[in-house]
């Protein structure tokens, strides 16, 4: 039972003057201009796009926030299992839009703006993003968010708030420059609950004290304390009243008495640097993509925000008053990549240590309540910690970890008493200089189930890096789910006329629901009513695009050339190197032609877009070269507009949906085995965008599902890969004579002083083309040549660029979000309840 604080005889007078929410565009405009207003001190003197935007935002809050209150009260009295998705990246983009859209209030509100002098685009447009992550698993997290929200899913999401998210890219000559990414001056999107505060301790020691019964308990004692401060956002569903909560954690120093003592003993400064220090914690997300690299900060905020987490989940649970080994049946926690691992020894911590639990009982409730999503099979993405280091952060997790170990090889050592490698091959700690904790290992050990994210990807983590577990554990602790897209926010809101074209013919916008009626779509291949309307948005939006790319670069590209996009973070395994390789070859040629065999050329823009991490110089000598080709090749009047070579400053995720949409081709050429999944491929083809990729990740299911015809395919195959890199080193090897023509011309200084580029040829060259791009150029190349081919038939390009988003109903998160929910979480869906 839960206790109302407003006693039964008031209620009624509470409900009278619960606010309603506005319908009309008049009463839009009431609210808008009231928040302006009254909410920011604005008159109509000073309003300008961003006040307005302001004011449509707080609007639209306030619905929001109508919902999520009574969707929070219905979770909680109907006290069924729920989802905590712990990740430590939400990249949610702009909100604004997305609600609008998914309350379903949007036309109602551009006329109210159309009403007060201003245009939806511009009011959208003033949102700064939420960049609270790196990539593709950030952006899975917003992508799962929705769809958890949408499908009615009980579901939590536990994050961090970062004061600071990615940086900001600025491109100067050529070069990537990083500016801090400042988001907070201005976000209605979040509630500061500064009552719902947890404090956090690290460093310290452990004692052993024996308790009344004579067992021995662990007690961790001393150190310093920091506080946590929760901030919700509100997450709405789609065309559901549902509205889930994003919890995301900032830290401050603790109101304790330490405080105030130094504070009365005139040592202000300190106690202020204090605070600062605190705050340091939540204060930056790290901006490596596919990189771990060990730092103290990083692991203090891991941990900080899996025990305010779990405090806050196990005081939720505690309220139930159930007994705790219902806990694994009320509560499922997903783990979004190794990030939260702490989670775990933090569970067995706090119901060992502060619940009195024996070990056993305790850890037969952890394992049960985790999931483990793996990202990666790159070593270097794998994430250690040096024993001393956590030793010294969290001397009492250790313990606990190490416990863990010890149950856990005895366990292997008793089922393969022959093997006795096994045990160091399996064992959390790795027996290095100086030692190291497998994060990996760690959640896979306390999780019941572990899951790669596109079929190829849950194969090799079967045969690689988990091989050993398999035999320990058997193979049904391992699945996959195959990652998807949220077809809200990457078709109907990055393509609203694609949407509606869709929706007239499907008869309504369902398939925003249920992706998969999509496939009545073929039925409208040959339509020719249909085709030209689906042609004229892709040319629609690629007039955008094109309008853009002559803002921010000042290049101006024709909207008829075939738009050829790559956009991801910049990473040797993505290879966007083979891509700006494969321009050069193509300017290279051009510049061999005549005049007439130009004039007949398919007109190409190679777009590029995408960060690199601050610290990785040879991603950012790839940025420093597409800039130098671009440089070279946009003002050739020899080439014109055959090819234009555009690097987008600073992608992200409210330019992806400019990008996205325009799209002709789009690049996903990761070397085979190296891309766990990829999202963007599915956001391309959701939009009628067709791809070159290679074997690799979700192309392969993809290419399954859409069919061979539709994709162009080029490149060695996963299983092929340790053999070839074993022949660079050892083998004989000549370079294909069009790779290395690419490389002369970049020798002799044709994008600018070679030296500069030196590092990156060698790689290839010289130290053993660890990502095979020499190996996969002449089948790129050629397949680039199809490409050109192919689209020079106009009817069968539209025929497959139909049939692509027809087949692409698989893709949607919603359809990971019910297999989760089946397979791993066993949670059922709590429809919002109806008003009496
Ligand atoms: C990405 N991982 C995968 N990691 O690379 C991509 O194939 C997949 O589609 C996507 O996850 C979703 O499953 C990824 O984005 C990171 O950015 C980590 C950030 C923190 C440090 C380690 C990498």
């Amino acid at each position: 039972s839960v206790e109302a604080s407003i006693p039964e005889p008031q209620r009624a007078a509470w409900k009278k003057f619960t606010p309603k929410g506005f319908t009309t565009p008049e009463e839009f405009e009431k609210e808008c201009v009231r928040h302006i207003e009254t909410t920011l001190a604005r008159s109509l003197y000073n309003c300008d796009e961003f006040a307005t935007y302001a004011g449509t935002a707080l609007a639209f809050r306030d619905r929001l926030v109508l919902d999520w209150n009574k969707t929070q009260q219905n979770q909680t009295f109907a006290d069924q299992k729920r989802v905590y998705y712990l990740s430590l990246e939400f990249l949610m983009g702009r909100a604004l839009d997305n609600a609008m859209l998914n309350v379903g209030m949007k036309d109602v509100a551009a006329k109210g703006l159309s009403e007060l002098g201003f245009r939806m685009e511009d009011i959208v447009s003033q949102e700064h993003d939420a960049a609270l992550g790196n990539g593709g698993l950030g952006r899975l997290a917003a992508c799962f968010l929705d769809s958890l929200a949408s499908l009615n899913y009980p579901a939590w999401g536990y994050g961090l708030r970062y004061r600071y998210g990615i940086f900001k890219q600025e491109i100067v000559d050529g070069y990537q420059v990083e500016v801090p990414d400042y988001w907070l001056d201005f976000n209605p999107w979040e509630f500061a609950r500064h009552d719902i505060t947890v404090d956090i301790q690290f460093y310290g020691h452990v004692s052993k004290y024996q308790d009344d019964n004579g067992t021995s308990i662990s007690v961790w004692e001393g150190g310093e304390i920091v506080q946590a401060v929760a901030y919700d956002v509100p997450v709405p569903g789609y065309q559901t009243e549902n509205t889930n909560n994003l919890r995301l954690w900032a830290s401050k120093a603790a109101s304790g008495e330490f405080d105030f003592q130094k504070f009365n003993s005139g040592e202000y400064e300190s106690s202020v640097a204090d605070q600062q220090r605190a705050e340091t914690i939540s204060a930056v997300l790290y901006p490596n993509d596919n990189l771990e690299r060990g730092k103290e900060l990083r692991l203090k905020q891991q941990y900080f925000w899996c025990a305010a987490s779990l405090y806050d989940i196990v005081r939720r649970f505690k309220k139930t008053k159930r007994s705790w080994k219902d806990f694994p049946t009320q509560v499922a926690i997903q783990l979004n990549d190794t990030h939260p691992t702490l989670a775990i020894p933090e569970l067995q911590r706090i119901l060992v240590d502060q619940e009195g639990l024996d070990w056993e009982e305790a850890w037969s409730i952890v394992s049960k309540t985790f999931g483990y999503t793996n990202h990666t099979v790159l070593p270097e993405a794998l994430e250690k910690w040096s024993v001393p280091l956590f030793q010294h952060l969290l001397p009492r997790h250790l313990q606990i970890i190490y416990d863990i170990n010890l149950n856990f090889l005895h366990y292997v050592e008793r089922t393969f008493p022959k093997d006795r490698d096994m045990l160091s091959r399996v064992s959390i700690i790795e027996e290095s200089n100086p030692k190291m904790i497998r994060m990996a290992f760690l959640a896979l050990i306390g999780s019941h189930k572990v899951n790669g994210v596109a079929e190829l990807h849950s194969d090799l983590i079967k045969t690689t890096i988990f091989k050993d577990f398999v035999k320990v554990f058997g193979p049904d602790k391992f699945t996959n789910v195959t990652n998807g897209i949220t077809p809200r926010r990457w078709l109907h809101q990055a393509n609203p006329r694609l949407s509606e074209l869709i929706a007239s013919k499907l008869g309504g916008h369902e398939f925003l629901k249920d992706l998969t009626l999509l496939h009545k779509l073929e039925n409208y291949v040959d339509d020719k009513e249909f085709r030209k309307e689906f042609q004229e948005i892709k040319y629609a939006n690629k007039v955008r695009l094109a309008k853009h790319i002559k803002e921010a670069n000042g290049v101006s590209v024709n909207p008829s050339a075939l738009f050829d996009v790559q956009v991801k973070r910049i990473h040797e395994y993505k290879r966007q190197q083979l891509n700006i390789f494969g321009v050069i070859h193509r300017y290279l040629a051009i510049k061999a032609m005549s005049p007439e065999e130009r004039k007949k050329l398919v007109p190409r823009v190679s777009i590029f877009g995408g960060k690199a991490a601050p610290g990785y110089w040879m991603a950012k000598t790839v940025i420093h070269l597409i800039n130098q080709v671009g440089k070279v090749v946009n003002n050739d009047k020899d080439v014109g507009d055959a090819l234009k070579v555009i690097f987008l400053e600073d992608y992200n995720v409210s330019k992806a949906e400019i990008i996205t949409p325009a799209s002709d081709i789009s690049e996903h050429i990761s070397t085979a085995g190296t891309e766990a999944s990829g999202t963007s491929n599915m956001k391309f083809c959701l939009n009628g965008g067709l791809i070159i990729g290679t074997c690799d990740g979700a192309n392969i299911e993809i290419t399954r599902e859409i069919g061979e015809n539709n994709i162009f395919l080029f490149g060695n195959l996963a299983e092929d890969v340790e053999d070839l890199r074993h022949s660079h080193l050892y083998g004989t090897y000549t370079l294909d004579s069009s790779l290395q023509a690419v490389f002369d011309a970049i020798s002799d200084g044709m994008f600018g002083d070679a030296s500069h580029f030196s590092a990156l040829v060698n790689g290839i060259v010289e130290h053993g083309d660890y990502y095979l791009v020499s190996d996969d150029f002449a089948s790129y190349c050629k397949t680039q040549d199809l490409i050109d081919e192919a689209y020079k038939n106009q009817e069968e390009w539209w025929t497959k660029c139909i049939t692509t988003v027809a087949r692409m109903g698989f893709f949607s998160s919603d359809r990971c979000i019910d297999e989760y929910a089946e397979m791993i979480w066993n949670v059922e869906p709590l429809p919002p309840k109806q008003e009496q």
